[in-house]
């Protein structure tokens, strides 16, 4: 089969990235190696910045985080006896929303399929060939194990960490920068209201600790763990137990409740260029992946795919290759500020390993900077241009 596009992944990149590129009459194919149930459930990220909100309203997909999307003009930052908010809009002007990523998906996908987007879901064996000529093509084992191929006038890899887009530029093209951090993070999302009205990130002895929500009934809260631990090993009490002390600050109590899901995420910082070779483009994880700190990573892959969707719709629709030919250097220049700034917030909140024989000097420093950025309004503007993407345009 023929198409414009193959995409190959159907996370929020792929999905945005067919609606961005039907809005502007180009048709793509979707080639997804999970059960859409599989993609659906998946819980991820919650932080949406304001110029995200924005390019999922102009391709309108947004009416419902509109509806049901809480806005956040700050969030608050604690270390053990204190807690001190950062104005979002005193500071720069500007919000964030929280809305999760898995109802992002569902949104995507509902309106995808109206709209009749061709989808695969559960393939195997994808693979992108001929990316470095002017007929790329997708090969894959359909869910019923037939061989199909996809031609195409473009591929886009938005196939996340794990997939085969970046393994298809040649590694004597690739150059990758990554720092693998010596924590993890163990989410859950629990059916019980937030203790809190907006986001919290504390520093404690005990670990980084982070209350989030993903409405006014769910929340979602976050513990520092060691790499290597394991879920198994985190009893519902034993993680209550241990958000309760490393979020106490006098006067306030978190409440829990019923935990609908818990998982353990490895921290990494990832980015490998360029993000292009030949007819093949990636966009989100596929490319770069940050520590969650700093609710970038969705944030990130939303504007890798306004810029690619812009920059093909003008390669199909005007013959002209000229934002495809800036596409890597300009998104990567976005990626770079996000991923410092993800391993500026990382750095800052988590305690250090035990082992780490710098740990009381960087335990300073994390106290210092914390204190400074609560402090000094000029930092805390830094801080919250980063956090709501403020001078970062997706454009
Ligand atoms: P995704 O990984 O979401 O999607 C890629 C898709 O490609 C998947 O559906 C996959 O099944 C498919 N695929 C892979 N290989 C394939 C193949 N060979 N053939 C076909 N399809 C293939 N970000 C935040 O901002 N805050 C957070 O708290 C946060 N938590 C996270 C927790 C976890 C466990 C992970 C993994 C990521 C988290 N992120 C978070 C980052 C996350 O939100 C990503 O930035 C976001 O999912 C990026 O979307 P995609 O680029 O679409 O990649
Ligand atoms: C979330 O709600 O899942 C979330 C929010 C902010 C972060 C990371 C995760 O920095």
């Amino acid at each position: 089969m023929r198409t414009q596009v193959a995409i190959v992944g159907s996370g929020p990149s792929g999905l945005l990235l067919s609606q961005i590129l039907a809005k502007q009459g180009i048709e793509s194919v979707i080639v997804e190696n999970r059960s859409q149930e599989y993609v659906l459930a998946r819980i991820r990220a919650g932080v949406i910045e304001h110029g995200a909100v924005d390019v999922l309203t102009d391709f309108g997909v947004a009416d419902r985080l509109h509806r049901e999307g809480m806005r956040h003009d700050g969030v608050y930052l604690q270390w053990p006896g204190e807690r001190h908010r950062i104005d979002f809009v005193e500071s720069c002007g500007q919000s964030v929303w929280v809305y999760g990523q898995t109802e992002i998906t569902k949104d995507l996908i509902g309106i995808r399929e109206a709209a009749g987007q061709r989808f695969f879901w559960e393939v195997s064996g994808t693979a992108i060939l001929d990316a470095d000529t002017d007929h790329p093509r997708v090969a894959f084992l359909d869910a019923d194990g037939d061989a199909q191929v996809v031609e195409a006038d473009y591929v886009a890899g938005c196939d996340g960490f794990h997939g085969v887009g970046r393994q298809t530029i040649p590694e004597s093209v690739r150059t990758v920068r990554e720092r693998v951090y010596p924590y993890a993070w163990l989410g859950i999302l629990a059916q019980v209201a937030p203790s809190t009205d907006e986001l919290i990130y504390a520093l404690h002895p005990d670990g980084f600790a982070m209350h989030s929500m993903r409405s006014h009934e769910v929340s979602r809260l976050y513990l520092q763990v060691a790499p290597d631990d394991v879920i198994e090993n985190w009893s519902d009490d034993r993680i209550w137990e241990g958000l309760s002390t490393r979020l106490a600050i006098d006067g306030w109590s978190l409440q829990s409740g019923p935990t609908l899901e818990k998982s353990i995420t490895p921290m990494r910082s990832f980015v490998s260029a360029p993000m292009r070779w030949g007819r093949l483009f990636l966009a989100g994880d596929a490319s770069h992946i940050v520590p969650p700190t700093g609710a970038k990573g969705l944030n990130l892959a939303i504007a890798d795919v306004k810029r690619l969707g812009t920059a093909l719709a003008r390669a199909v629709n005007e013959g002209q290759q000229d934002l495809l030919d800036r596409y890597s250097d300009d998104a990567l220049e976005r990626v770079w500020q996000s991923t410092h700034f993800s391993w500026w917030m990382t750095s800052m909140l988590h305690m250090p390993p035990a082992s780490d024989p710098d740990r009381d000097f960087l335990l300073q420093m994390q106290l210092t900077q914390l204190h400074h950025v609560t402090s000094n309004a000029t930092a805390a503007r830094g801080l919250a241009e980063n956090y709501t993407g403020a001078f970062q345009p997706y454009s």
